[in-house]
């Protein structure tokens, strides 16, 4: 397979002005009729062209140009191209195709989940479905006669509105969907199944009103409140906040079981992963609940940052991602505590993020060229994308920031446009010149800040130096300057901030030099900075931080983010020299620090609860030049139980405090940090092998009236020394909830991400369980994917044979589900982390997938750039 590159750019020669598709579903597969109202494109730069359509096993029965047949000399079938010669300028195109859903396994196109078709048609699914011209610049109005029998598919769904339905002969009918606004065929969507309904209404600012629906199976039918609370919750932000109201009479969201991603954004009809959107509180935890608000929420945004304004092509799909995750962050800060989630987004940003940046599939935020687009859809498109988003909020104001969104938003309606002109728009809001922070999009891997400082007692100056320097990315040697927003405060010796140049207590800096100073005058003494508040910009801060300095900023620093950032950088520092010097002692300092927190009833109880977290595996590793990942794993148990050890009266005292009757139950803020607070306290007591705490866990685990006490007593017990008790709990737990996916899943991933009860054996043995499935993604990513990214002393076992296991499986899973077998392989592509005999072990694996036969263009992309 070969890349494609940005700068091959052409506009399409020809464009769809109306599509019309009759489907007709049988149980052995599907016919799919598409008549194109095709005209060649004025901005075409070749106006004689061929019409070339995109279609992947697709079996071609007829086609015809304005009702006559075309004659076979005048079109050819070769790979995934149908080229049709000589043409008119203007013309229908009628063609017939052939389909097979039931054994579409990749999960792209059309095909089958449990007892219903659905489709996924981003980013290139929809040439699954039928020849088209499958690239997000050419949009078209779309017409969509779904027939199926009336019995297995009573619900027949696509975009827009319904217009017409009936029956018709044998047991079967019909409905005809028509979506009144353009749209590129990768938001297209059709759903056939007995579904149940969950119906309600949402009343637009200018008082049109919306029906809301939920399509589900009838086995969930108690499971839509949340999602659809979530929505009414979203649209009304999304009036408010930004403007958008939504613009058609039916909005529906249905739920799969079978889905490769979260859920698709289709325009009307956005369809969900089962477990992003299914919620009731027996078995969704606090997190689900937070985590379906937030997707259903992104989805929702996307009407208006994607589907009324969407990409020119696939390299800007940071334009649509990147800001409808930054839109969906403002929501959840909205909705709850705007700290936490800054602290979960940065979490994921430095862990996750930063070691794609630095591993062989680096790429920047709009990449130049890629193999398979769907290996694209990463948290550097993502998450660093909302983050290049959210610089641009820092440099304008809300306000600026605002009146640029709208003017995008207006400019730009029903067009597919890039990511420069969505920063031209905040340009000329602002008036601020963006040129040099446009290489936030342009430039692959994190910028690294070293910062100094120097006071001066005579002078009382106080001088801070920031150098900014980006490692090389593959193809990326050179880097230029980032235009870097740096937040910053000082704080006294009382803990106070300091009153800055600019009149407030935080100042923005704008570092866009190799290397910066500024000084400050009249400081009566030393201060402390408090650098990059809340975290301003997605770089690696180093700066020689001492332990009384962070403790210090824990308890005093103003901004949340840095006084939980300050805690995990104290833990941090305290494992990294347990590490290097061989103590397995736990300083005072860190102990009396936790006590600190653990006691305070002031601060917000939530962002209490992130900051008795210690910094994850996964983090130590990334921070790491050559991870040992055995000793890693050592250290931050020992450091957790040493805690648990010292602190066992305010931990105990902790977890009564926070004990909520049953009848209590509600998932709010305030609620959730408590429950948070108390599944915390009780895991690090059992962890030290406290018998009282036992009985708590096990009380709990039997009385739970909600998934997140009840699992957090059973998480509780599988991390703890009890070893009969953690068994009996497992397998009571399963016996409970096996009939119901989502939980059976949280079951799969508790027990292979830890290796107390995730050894190779035991992954194996799970994977013979009877409800697991490799054909259906959560079940495959609770199991391998959790093992391989979550349970590390396991995956990286000494003798290889977790790299084995994991090639295995990719192996095995490219034949069914390119994209799932793509994003299994990522651990193993983080070799350079590792020991050289790690290394060598990992590799070997990698080229064993490489050399097994044919590969996918996913698995191909990934595996031939990790072993460059
Ligand atoms: N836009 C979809 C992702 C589609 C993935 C295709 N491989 C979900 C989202 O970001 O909202
Ligand atoms: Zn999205």
């Amino acid at each position: 397979p070969q890349p494609i590159y940005l700068r091959d750019y052409r506009p399409p020669a020809f464009l769809v002005d109306h599509t019309e598709l009759e489907f007709d579903l049988y149980e052995e597969g599907a016919q799919v009729v598409s008549r194109l109202k095709l005209r060649r494109n004025p901005d075409s730069d070749n106006a004689r062209a061929s019409l070339v359509l995109d279609g992947v096993e697709l079996e071609l029965r007829s086609i015809m140009i304005d009702g006559v047949e075309v004659d076979a000399e005048r079109y050819s079938v070769e790979g995934e191209h149908l080229e049709v010669r000589d043409v008119p300028d203007e013309f229908e195109l009628e063609t017939q195709v052939w389909i097979k859903p039931q054994e579409n396994t990749c999960l792209e196109g059309l095909y089958k989940s449990s007892t219903m078709f659905c489709t996924q048609c981003e980013a290139e699914g929809f040439r699954r479905i039928t020849y088209y011209i499958d690239r997000p610049d050419v949009m078209s109005l779309f017409r969509t006669t779904i027939r199926a029998d009336q019995s297995l598919y009573p619900v027949l769904l696509s975009n827009g509105n319904e217009v017409e339905a009936g029956v018709l002969e044998d047991g079967r009918h019909f409905a005809v969907w028509e979506d009144p606004h353009r749209k590129p065929c990768y938001l297209f969507a059709l759903v056939a199944g007995d579904l149940h309904c969950q119906k309600d209404v949402f009343v637009t600012s200018s008082g049109r009103e919306v029906e809301l629906r939920m399509y589900v199976e009838h086995r969930n039918a108690n499971k839509c409140d949340h999602g659809l609370i979530s929505l009414k919750k979203s649209m009304a932000w999304d009036e408010d906040v930004y403007g958008r109201e939504y613009d058609l009479d039916v909005f529906m969201i249905v739920a799969v079981d079978d889905f490769n991603m979260g859920a698709m954004e289709n325009k009307g009809l956005n369809i969900f992963n089962s477990s992003c959107v299914l919620a009731k509180p027996e078995t969704t935890t606090d997190n689900g609940y937070q985590r379906i608000e937030a997707i259903v929420a992104h989805e929702y945004f996307h009407n208006w940052s994607g589907n009324r304004v969407t990409c020119r092509d696939w390299f800007q799909l940071s334009l649509k991602e990147g800001f409808t995750v930054f839109r969906d962050a403002q929501f959840s800060a909205d909705m709850g505590s705007d700290t936490v989630k800054r602290i979960e987004d940065v979490t994921v940003l430095r862990t996750a993020q930063f070691a794609e940046d630095a591993g062989p599939m680096s790429h920047p935020v709009r990449p130049a060229s890629f193999i398979e687009i769907s290996n694209f859809y990463t948290l550097t498109v993502y998450e660093k994308g909302a983050e290049v988003v959210r610089m641009i909020h820092t440099l304008l104001g809300a306000e600026k920031f605002r009146q640029g969104s709208d003017l995008y938003f207006s400019r730009f309606d029903g067009q597919a446009v890039t990511t420069d002109d969505f920063v031209a728009c905040m340009e000329e809001v602002s008036g601020i010149d963006l040129t040099q922070f446009k290489r936030w999009y342009e430039q692959a891997g994190t910028p690294v800040i070293r910062v100094t400082d120097f006071y001066d007692p005579d002078t009382r100056e106080y001088r801070l130096t920031f150098r900014q320097s980006c490692p090389a990315t593959p193809q990326q040697t050179e880097k230029l300057p980032f235009h870097i927003p740096f937040a910053i405060g000082l704080l006294d010796a009382s803990g106070q901030d300091i009153a800055l140049p600019n009149g407030a207590t935080t100042q923005v800096l704008h570092l866009t030099e190799p290397e910066q100073s500024l000084v400050f005058q009249n400081i009566e003494a030393q201060p402390v900075p408090s650098l990059l508040r809340g975290f301003s910009a997605p770089v690696r801060l180093e700066y020689n931080w001492s332990l009384e300095q962070l403790k210090f900023l824990m308890s005093h620093d103003s901004d949340g983010f840095n006084r939980w950032d300050a805690g995990q950088k104290l833990a941090i520092v305290v494992m990294q020299n347990m590490i290097s010097d061989g103590s397995r002692d736990v300083p005072e300092i860190l102990i009396e620090a936790y006590r600190k927190v653990i006691n305070d009833t002031e601060t917000d109880q939530a962002l209490i609860a992130k900051m008795l977290s210690l910094p994850t595996e996964q983090y130590l590793i990334e921070l790491a030049d050559e991870a040992d990942v055995q000793l890693i794993h050592q250290v931050r148990e020992i450091t957790q139980e040493k805690l648990g050890g010292a602190l066992r009266e305010e931990l105990k005292a902790c977890f009564q405090r926070n004990v909520q009757s049953s009848e209590a139950y509600a998932v709010d803020a305030l609620s959730i940090a408590k429950r948070t607070l108390r599944n915390t306290a009780l895991q690090m007591l059992l962890k030290t092998g406290d018998e009282e705490a036992l009985q708590w866990a096990l009380d709990q685990f039997q009385a739970a009236s909600n998934m997140t006490d009840q699992i957090g007593a059973l998480a509780a017990l599988v991390h703890s020394p009890f070893e009969n008790d953690r068994a009996q709990a497992l397998s009571s737990f399963y016996d409970q909830w096996q009939s119901d996916n989502q939980v059976v899943e949280q079951w799969f991933s508790l027990q292979s991400g830890n290796p107390k009860t995730g050894h190779l054996q035991a992954i194996k043995a799970l994977m013979q369980h009877a409800a697991f499935d490799i054909r259906n993604p959560n079940k495959t990513r609770s199991v391998i994917g959790v093992f391989a990214n979550q349970n590390l002393t396991c995956f990286h076992a000494e003798d290889g044979s977790g790299y084995e296991f994991l090639a295995d499986q990719v192996i095995q899973l490219d034949a069914l589900n390119p994209q799932i077998a793509s994003r299994l392989v990522t651990p193993l592509t983080r070799w350079r982390k590792y020991s050289e005999v790690r290394q060598g072990q990992m590799k070997l694996a990698l080229q064993r997938i490489k050399s097994g036969g044919k590969l996918s263009p996913d698995l191909f992309e990934v595996v031939s750039k990790s072993l460059v």
